[in-house]
């Protein structure tokens, strides 16, 4: 189905939804139009969405560890819905994953062996952490073999290679000057461009979306020309940042507990990087507790974590370049209660995912219920 959407599902096909995924069948059908939405498609996918959902493959994940601080998958175990067991029960089969997986020695090695073989050509394969390159691949071993080594294993029949975090999308924090071990990313070790969700963490969603729009159409998102995916990284932080209003009308914090910062007034002059990384962090929050969760919210400037050149490259307080000083047609509202956990752009990656995962549903539907072409919701669910 690579490139084509599916048809939308039969009438039988959908009648047992409600029995595999906990939710009546319209419902079912909201979160696909949520999902939809999400993927940046035409509303008319919506029904090929279901289909894709309904048919739900399980493509073998092997998930590899080098040079980083387990923060990815952190970000990931620490996403509330779905939790990351749910999405490897789900949806994918994580048959590979260091730090989660009981096996240890060469029964981790054998299991390695064993999905690549079952799976030649199909799997997914995610690395976290950078690739040390001095001292000939040796800073990091595992089960004898160089992350230089390992990577070359397990690419080449690999259906697609992502790379998460910044250190694996273009060295992040171990690359940084002077760079001891030659720390590189996965694309430079490979020769060849690779899927980047960069971030130090990365945003949990945009990994998360990323496999829904694998699933759902069969082939990884449009990238931009740094291997990234567009839907979450199209944008600066500074056009959609809640004090963008006050950078236009030259209203700065000036240091750190100043009357300016406490009033959340621009952060520019301390050093924030918003003018000149690309990402959706002002819009997509992190940690599922709602307005005000990201570094510019909770009052830090933006460091540029995501953006090569940027993080851990710059000084923290050096002002950034401004790529842009056209000011946005639409400002985002300085403050805004984003609902007991996620906005809708979160939950309709929750429907996605976990559609799915249990007490989702109830949730998920609640928010699509604000979609204005939805009927108001019914006295219990306004309750809620
Ligand atoms: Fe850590 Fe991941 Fe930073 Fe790197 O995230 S959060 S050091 S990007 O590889 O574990
Ligand atoms: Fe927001 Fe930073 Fe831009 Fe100021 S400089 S508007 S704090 S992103
Ligand atoms: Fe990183 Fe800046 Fe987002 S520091 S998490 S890119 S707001």
């Amino acid at each position: 189905m690579k490139g084509r959407l599916p048809l939308a599902p039969r009438h039988d096909e959908i009648d047992g939804v409600e029995a595999r995924f906990g939710m009546p069948r319209r419902q079912f059908l909201q979160f696909c139009a949520g999902i939809t939405a999400m993927l940046g498609l035409a509303p008319s996918a919506a029904g090929a969405v279901a289909k894709a959902l309904l048919q739900a493959r399980r493509p073998s994940v092997i998930w590899l560890h080098f040079q980083e601080c387990t923060g990815c998958t952190e970000s990931l175990l620490r996403a509330e819905h779905p939790t990351l067991e749910k999405l490897i029960l789900d949806v994918i089969s994580l048959d590979y994953h260091e730090t989660l997986m009981a096996a240890a020695g060469h029964q981790a090695e054998a299991a390695r062996r064993a999905a690549m073989a079952a799976n030649k050509g199909k799997y997914i394969l995610v690395v976290e952490g950078a690739i040390p390159t001095g001292a000939r691949g040796n800073f990091c071993k595992i089960g004898g073999q160089t992350a230089i080594d390992l990577i070359q294993d397990c690419a080449p029949h690999a259906a697609a290679v992502v790379a998460i975090g910044s250190c694996a999308s273009w060295g992040g924090m171990p690359s940084t000057a002077p760079n001891p071990t030659g720390a590189s990313s996965v694309a430079e070790i490979l020769g060849r461009p690779v899927l980047n969700i960069p971030g130090c963490p990365p945003n949990p969603y945009n990994f998360l979306t990323t496999v829904v729009h694998y699933l759902v159409l069969g082939k990884l998102p449009e990238l931009d020309d740094k291997g990234r995916p567009k839907f979450a990284y199209g944008r600066l932080i500074h056009e959609n940042c809640e004090r963008r209003a006050h950078f236009d009308a030259g209203r700065f914090a000036l240091e750190f507990g100043d009357e300016g910062h406490r009033l959340g007034w621009c952060l520019y002059k301390l050093g924030c990087k918003g003018p000149e990384t690309y990402a959706n962090c002002p819009s997509i929050l992190f940690g599922d507790v709602g307005c005000g969760s990201w570094p510019v919210g909770a009052g830090h400037p933006c460091i540029g974590c995501v953006e090569k050149g940027v993080g851990f490259t710059k000084p923290i307080h050096a002002l950034a370049e401004l790529l842009t000083v056209t000011p946005p047609t639409q400002f985002a509202r300085p403050a805004e209660e984003q609902g007991q956990g996620g906005t809708l752009a979160t939950v309709g990656t929750v429907a996605a995912i976990g559609g799915l995962a249990i007490g989702a549903g109830a949730r998920i539907a609640r928010n699509l219920g604000k979609l204005p072409d939805e009927p108001p919701p019914d006295a219990g669910e306004a309750k809620r």
